[in-house]
């Protein structure tokens, strides 16, 4: 981590939607992870872009490609998601909605259910070990495997979503967005979201997806992950604004990724208040906090900064994201009466 935010941040009671687990690892785990494979001479400046570095967004892809080497096995996934989780939690994440893509390895026998499971795992240790967050997880798809692995993995979602009484709670749908078209998707969302899982996926997170987008808006889902491209503003469209708010579908905003992955020229740049001037429900997230070298205390900190945003304002956020998640009723309910608990004094 390069600077820590101000207490105020660390402090606030936050919700994280928009976590990709193998984004998510920390310096001192990919340090370990390292540590337990030499031989394949990874460094950490091939894991993470630091403070004031720039990437592609399809240079950003490789970095996932090389973090994947270091996590295959059971043993690597258990490790990396409660180390990922307890960093949330020491964070003031009351909540947390971990993502992942399910992989298998050939090398370490690793299955795509067993890659599920072992998260599971890792969410109830927590939960015995004390650790001070609500975790629930959406399975993700990743949109360059196309039609049928999807298919595949919604099948998975749905089996979990079954058997962990309530743990996994929706579908993702992420990875390389020149990559792919959601079309060829479809019908495996459409099921997911037929079979009660909910629906966060990654939209018009680079221009030219206009056309896919307004077919995803169609479906509708439950929540939108970046959605840079979508306002007219940014070579978007009026009608694919009015599908997002007709829906009330709240956006999961990511403000360091988008500008260190360059789909956003510079903070100040970023859609976050063209949505949240007109009332529409933002969260704040940090998609990918590892490779990013951020953490949600900072990407608050960082929004209130950047567009003039009091700390009532921002307390304000962190309490609306509650309604914005993939929560039971019952669930959202308790969190709210911490948050009312947990206000902090200065306000
Ligand atoms: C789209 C992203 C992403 O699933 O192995 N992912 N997809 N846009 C982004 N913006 C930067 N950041 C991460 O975590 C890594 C995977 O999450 C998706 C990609 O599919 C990436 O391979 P998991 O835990």
């Amino acid at each position: 981590m390069e600077t820590e935010a101000d207490a105020f941040y660390r402090e606030l009671p936050k919700v994280e939607l928009h976590a990709h687990l193998n984004g998510s690892i920390s310096f001192a785990t990919i340090e370990k992870l390292i540590a337990r494979k030499p031989h394949l001479n990874i460094g950490h400046s091939m894991t993470a872009i630091q403070s004031g570095q720039r990437r592609t967004l399809e240079e950003c892809f490789q970095v996932f490609k090389v973090i994947h080497q270091l996590v295959d096995s059971e043993e690597d996934i258990l490790m990396v998601a409660k180390d990922v989780i307890k960093e949330f939690a020491d964070d003031g994440v009351k909540y947390l909605e971990l993502r992942s893509t399910p992989r298998e390895e050939k090398n370490t026998g690793l299955t795509k259910k067993n890659y599920v499971e072992t998260i599971i795992e890792a969410i109830h240790q927590c939960k015995k070990e004390g650790v001070d967050t609500e975790v629930r997880f959406l399975v993700a798809v990743d949109r360059r495997n196309g039609t049928e692995v999807a298919m595949e993995t919604v099948k998975l979602a749905e089996e979990f979503m079954l058997s962990t009484s309530g743990l996994v709670v929706g579908l993702d749908l992420s990875g390389d967005p020149t990559v792919g078209h959601g079309k060829d998707l479809l019908p495996a969302l459409e099921k997911a979201k037929h079979s009660g899982l909910k629906l966060a996926l990654h939209m018009s997170e680079v221009p030219s997806q206009m056309e896919e987008s307004d077919l995803l808006l169609n479906i509708p889902p439950h929540r939108i992950g970046h959605g840079t491209f979508l306002h007219p503003e940014m070579g978007g469209s009026q009608s694919l604004v009015d599908k997002v708010q007709k829906n009330n579908i709240p956006l999961e905003l990511c403000l360091t990724s988008n500008v260190k992955g360059q789909t956003v020229p510079s903070y100040s740049q970023h859609h976050f208040p063209y949505w949240y001037q007109s009332g529409h429900p933002c969260v704040i997230c940090t998609d990918d906090k590892g490779v990013f070298c951020t953490n949600l205390s900072l990407e608050y900190q960082r929004a209130a900064s950047t567009f003039g945003l009091s700390h009532e304002a921002m307390w304000k956020l962190s309490q609306q994201a509650i309604d914005c998640s993939f929560a039971p009723d019952a669930l959202k309910d308790q969190l709210k009466q911490r948050w009312t608990k947990l206000r902090p004094a200065v306000l």
